[in-house]
């Protein structure tokens, strides 16, 4: 009997035991969790270099998170917004006309000032190597703000760990603004060589600027940034992270944004939801939620996710690996397409592209383009971006791709796009994959949203028979009414796209009618057809739904729909060619 007393007391104490140890190891468990987990997951993914190069980890890992920054006061401190005092208002509305953002305002903020850390939570916990690769980063500019560029160039060296920042290269694409020049030069002595100018001496457009600025810098790694950003805590390991696993990776950062009136700092996608860069058939740049399958691939939320291009501006690239990809086609003038060229250039010649997480940089968005396109813009015929947009796809699109585009920018195929000899030599040269091949295993998300769009029957201006008048877009964004315009026979807002599905199409926008008349609307994402029919007889344009044509009110001017009738002129309208 006692025996068995004391047996069960034991037993009861071991039980007790045991219920009192499993929370404790629980919690130990979590409470180290959060930080090994993300340790874990980062050493086999990145801490591993390919196998073709020799392991270099000499120093271990390091965090590089910063600590007890000191507390800021000022304006725009902590990216709030910064509201000038009345008085500056002229100086203020002076300098958005010249810079396109207000610049008034960012002279009165700190170089230095601090913004919030707009990362997810668990960016703080990961490691990375500490001999990541040397790093220059490129900023180019065209007359920009003395301030604003100068914040740039403040914030790399204030949030970069010294020893990976190799040094910082300014590109100045022919600016005649005067603080551009001596003062710039006297300032940047500051910085002890870490920051380095050069100029070119006559304007190359940011393209070959860029392109100018690779062949220049020294470090192993070239990041480019534009000269109105502000990069956020910590933003340089994670992007060269994956770059020191395998050189053929290009990464991109989160771009928040900042105002471009107030200079408030303000997060994107600040809920968690990660979205990735495609394109349209216009070849306009769009995000995209990450799809699942991307998703799935990832332990963390924090990793970085593949992506089938990027905005164009902010991105790290092994530097030899940008120049073995010829740079960028040297034909791309100015602006526009060099993303798309690179982003091709790179997934089909068998890198890859990723967007990280852990990496934020502010960058402004402004309210226009403050300057032209000079003497390049000026010697091409049509719009240079689309013939810079003709230029990639006729290298790197497969000719079922290519129809897409020209679809769309019907004008774009009678652009002169220059030479592409050397590009789809350098294609053949790397022997590159097919866009099939990228939009299988890389695009997959853009059918969804943008799919193929079936042939134009009709395209041109839309003329009125009776009124000589043509329908225009206006440039307003939708919703909004159609206007009657001279017609000009420039296209743009006048060319007019009917395809084999019944859309009514200018631009990548649509014309759709109601009760209250016609109107320029969002396309329906993720269709391609639409209710109007042309009768190339009776000039009719029909609304196959409310069974009404397409009328001019000649008192008004306006566009609605009005019960068919042969004999009403004013619904008579006739697609006219166009050319460049
Ligand atoms: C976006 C990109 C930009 C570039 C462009 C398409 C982002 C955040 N920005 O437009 O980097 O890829 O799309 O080409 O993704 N600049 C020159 N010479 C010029 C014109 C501009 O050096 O002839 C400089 C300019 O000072 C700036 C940079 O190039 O530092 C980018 O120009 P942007 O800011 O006007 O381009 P953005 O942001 O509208
Ligand atoms: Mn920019």
């Amino acid at each position: 009997m006692r025996v068995t007393n004391i047996r069960r007391g034991r037993i009861f104490r071991i039980f007790i035991c045991i219920l009192i140890a499993i929370p404790v190891v629980y919690l130990l468990a979590t409470w180290s969790d959060g930080h090994k987990k993300v340790r874990e997951v980062y050493q086999s993914k990145f801490a591993a270099r390919s196998a073709r190069e020799a392991p270099r980890l000499v120093e271990g890992l390091g965090n590089f998170e910063p600590r007890n920054q000191p507390q800021r006061e000022g304006p725009g401190e902590y990216g709030e917004p910064y509201h000038l005092p009345p008085e500056k208002k002229n100086e203020a509305d002076a300098s958005e006309m010249e810079y396109g953002m207000n610049i008034a305002c960012s002279n009165a903020i700190s170089l230095d000032r601090a913004i919030k850390d707009t990362r997810l939570e668990e960016c703080q916990h990961w490691d990375y190597p500490y001999d990541l690769p040397t790093t220059s980063v490129i900023i180019v500019f065209h007359n920009e703000g003395w301030s604003v560029l100068m914040r740039t160039v403040h914030s790399v060296i204030n949030r970069s760990p010294k020893h990976m920042l190799h040094e910082i290269l300014l590109v100045d694409d022919f600016s005649d603004k005067e603080d551009l020049q001596d003062k710039l030069e006297s300032y940047i002595k500051r910085f002890n060589g870490k920051v380095r100018l050069i100029r070119n001496s006559e304007r190359e457009g940011l393209i070959r600027t860029r392109s100018r600025g690779a062949k220049e810098a020294t470090g192993e790694v070239i990041v480019f940034l534009d000269a109105h950003c502000e990069v956020n805590t910590n933003w340089l390991p994670p992007l060269l992270a994956p770059i020191y696993r395998d050189r053929t990776v290009m990464t991109v950062p989160v771009i928040d944004g900042i105002d471009h009136k107030t200079f408030e700092y303000r997060p994107v996608y600040a809920d968690g939801h990660h979205y990735r860069g495609i394109f349209e058939w216009g070849m306009l740049y769009k995000e995209n939620e990450v799809p699942k399958r991307e998703q799935k691939r990832r332990a963390h939320n924090s990793e970085p996710y593949k992506s089938p291009t990027h905005a164009g501006g902010l991105f790290a690239m092994n530097r030899e690996y940008f120049l073995e990809l010829g740079a960028y086609d040297p034909g791309l003038l100015v602006w526009g397409g060099e993303n798309f060229e690179l982003s091709f250039k790179i997934w089909q010649c068998g890198g890859s592209i990723e967007w990280v997480p852990c990496s934020r940089v502010g960058h402004v968005y402004r309210g226009f383009m403050p300057y032209n396109f000079g003497k390049l813009g000026a010697k091409k015929k049509g719009p240079l971006i689309t013939i810079n947009y003709k230029r990639v796809i006729e290298t790197w699109f497969d000719d079922k791709y290519k129809e897409y585009f020209y679809t769309r920018e019907p004008l774009a195929r009678y652009y002169d796009m220059g030479d592409i000899s050397e590009q789809l030599a350098l294609k053949k040269k790397l022997q590159c994959k097919s866009f099939q091949w990228f939009m299988d295993n890389v695009a997959y998300d853009v059918f969804d949203k943008f799919p193929p769009l079936p042939a134009n029957l009709h395209w041109g201006e839309l003329r009125s028979v009776a009124v000589e008048t043509c329908l225009d877009a206006m440039g307003h964004q939708p919703p909004s009414i159609i206007g009657l315009q001279h017609c000009h026979g420039r296209g743009n807002n006048q060319l007019i796209r009917l395809n084999a599905a019944g859309q009514l199409g200018v631009g990548e926008r649509c014309i759709e009618a109601d009760r209250q008349g016609i109107k320029l609307a969002f396309c329906r994402l993720g269709t391609v057809d639409g209710p109007w029919q042309y009768d190339e007889e009776t000039k009719h344009l029909l609304h196959r739904v409310y069974q009404k044509c397409m009328s001019l009110n000649p008192q008004s001017l306006q566009l609605s729909l009005s019960p068919c009738d042969v004999n009403n002129a004013y619904q008579q309208w006739k697609f006219k060619t166009l050319r460049p």
